[in-house]
């Protein structure tokens, strides 16, 4: 200190008056810009503890979702995160207030890899859903109280955009080829360039004529039913139809959704390869995996995978080996943000792109936090996205917006996003008609069908 005063004086002594007091100015800028960055540095390494870590589940869009929020010491700092579970929300909620809020309580918020690697083992098993997403409620929730202390969105704390906004797809589905036909009008109509295209739900199977288990009186008289005959044959044709209609310069992408036995699955995306898909999108399923190989090697068509992985012994392989050229994994499924930007960033060294998962039954926070890191990784590919109803608008500020096909974060520190507690318990789950696990699938025999 004493050796800074003195050599700005021997050096003010050489000045004149005019330049004297110029640089007296320039002298009481910086200065009073360094106690700016001080102050501004102090907030952000006050130390800090996790006070409450709390699991909210809500159904403002007639799907479950679960917002979990971590407040600190530090009066109003609270950070959000997306845990949600849709189809097993009530075990998530008794992961997180039953036990990560004791685990947290007292911890430090800043430590966030820290805290996730212990919080990940305290559990001792791990790498299931019901873990893993209520481990990314608190992880996502530190990134946002980080951001929040630097005062800086999240994708600021990556590094910086790589581009000015996020090219998404959107959906497109019809139970027949006219339907569909005006469904993916009115996308285009949108401005969108990417679009998904499906005859109906998944597997369509509003086309498979008999249930022959249900006469049989097999299984549940409410269990569906998908051959997969009649959905393979209308998805070839529903490519044939939509190009002939909206011609080579759209993009076409298709959810498989598993559903169908690896061979066939083969066969499919060899005769989609004319029509040159964008991508498909889970063509097999996970416990599959090493028909990946064999995919690869029969078609050049793009492969996107991997919304139902929750271990990095599924998505490691598949990209080391360059066997998928979309990872597409659920971020709260994979235990959080932290874990997704170690994915993108173990992709991009071998040329594999992004294509997060970003369907219905993610919560506002969760959208952000895929278009955050969609912003900051260099090997983004393209982004799922849904349009938020009134009433998500007025349970949660500052969602996402869609413009011309881009999505863009509300700018802001952390995720950009907020929640209103009270405006969410108008939206409770018990009013859910049937509880959220997805009805069993079978074949007309009644074999039931993984999706
Ligand atoms: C997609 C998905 C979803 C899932 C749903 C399961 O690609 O958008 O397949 O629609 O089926 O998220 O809960
Ligand atoms: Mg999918």
């Amino acid at each position: 200190m004493k050796r800074d005063s003195l050599n700005r004086r021997e050096w003010f002594q050489g000045l004149g008056g005019g330049a004297m007091a110029a640089a007296l100015g320039v002298l009481a800028r910086s200065e009073a810009h360094a106690a700016e960055l001080i102050q501004k540095s102090n907030r952000a390494s006050t130390p800090l503890k996790i006070t409450k870590v709390r699991a909210f589940a809500l159904r403002p869009a007639r799907v479950n979702l679960i917002v979990v929020r971590v407040e600190t010491s530090e009066p109003g700092l609270y950070g959000l995160g997306c845990a949600t579970y849709t189809q097993r929300p009530t075990p998530v909620l008794a992961a997180v207030n039953e036990f990560l809020d004791p685990f947290s309580k007292g911890r430090d918020p800043d430590n966030i890899e820290d805290l996730w690697q212990n919080a990940y083992t305290s559990s001792y098993w791990r790498n299931g859903p019901v873990l893993n997403n209520a481990l990314s409620g608190l992880d996502m929730a530190l990134w946002d109280i980080k951001g929040k202390r630097a005062g800086l969105p999240v994708y600021q704390l990556l590094g910086g955009k790589c581009r000015f906004a996020v090219d998404c797809y959107s959906h497109a589905s019809g139970r027949d080829l006219k339907e569909l036909e005006e469904s993916v009008r009115s996308k285009l109509e949108q401005g969108f360039r990417h679009i998904r295209i499906q005859m109906g739900s998944y597997g369509s199977e509003h086309l498979s004529k008999t249930a022959d288990f249900r006469e049989a009186g097999f299984g549940m008289p409410q269990d569906r039913v998908m051959a997969s005959l009649p959905y393979l044959k209308a998805t070839i044709k529903m490519f044939e139809h939509t190009r002939t209609v909206f011609g080579d310069d759209i993009e076409l992408l298709h959810d498989v959704h598993e559903r169908v036995e690896p061979r066939d699955a083969i066969r499919l995306l060899k005769e989609l390869e004319r029509f040159r898909p964008y991508f498909i999108e889970d063509p097999i399923s996970p416990e599959a995996n090493d028909y990946f190989r064999q995919l690869r090697g029969a078609t050049t068509v793009p492969i996107a995978m991997g919304e139902l992985f929750n271990s990095p012994h599924e998505w490691t392989p598949l990209i080391k080996d360059r066997l998928i050229d979309f990872i597409r994994v659920h971020l709260s499924q994979t235990g959080g943000f932290s874990v997704a930007r170690k994915i993108a960033t173990l992709a991009e060294v071998f040329n594999v792109r992004s294509a997060w998962h970003g369907p219905g039954d993610l919560s506002p926070v969760g959208h952000a936090a895929n278009l955050h890191l969609d912003l900051a990784i260099p090997n983004f590919g393209i982004q799922e996205i849904i349009s938020f109803d009134d009433a998500t608008r007025e349970v949660f500020t500052g969602c996402p917006t869609v413009k011309k096909g881009y999505a863009s974060v509300y700018e802001a520190p952390g995720w950009g996003v907020d929640f209103n507690e009270t405006a969410a318990r108008k939206f409770p789950i018990e009013k859910a008609e049937n509880p959220a696990y997805w009805e069993p699938v079978r074949r007309p025999d009644g074999t039931a069908v993984r999706p």
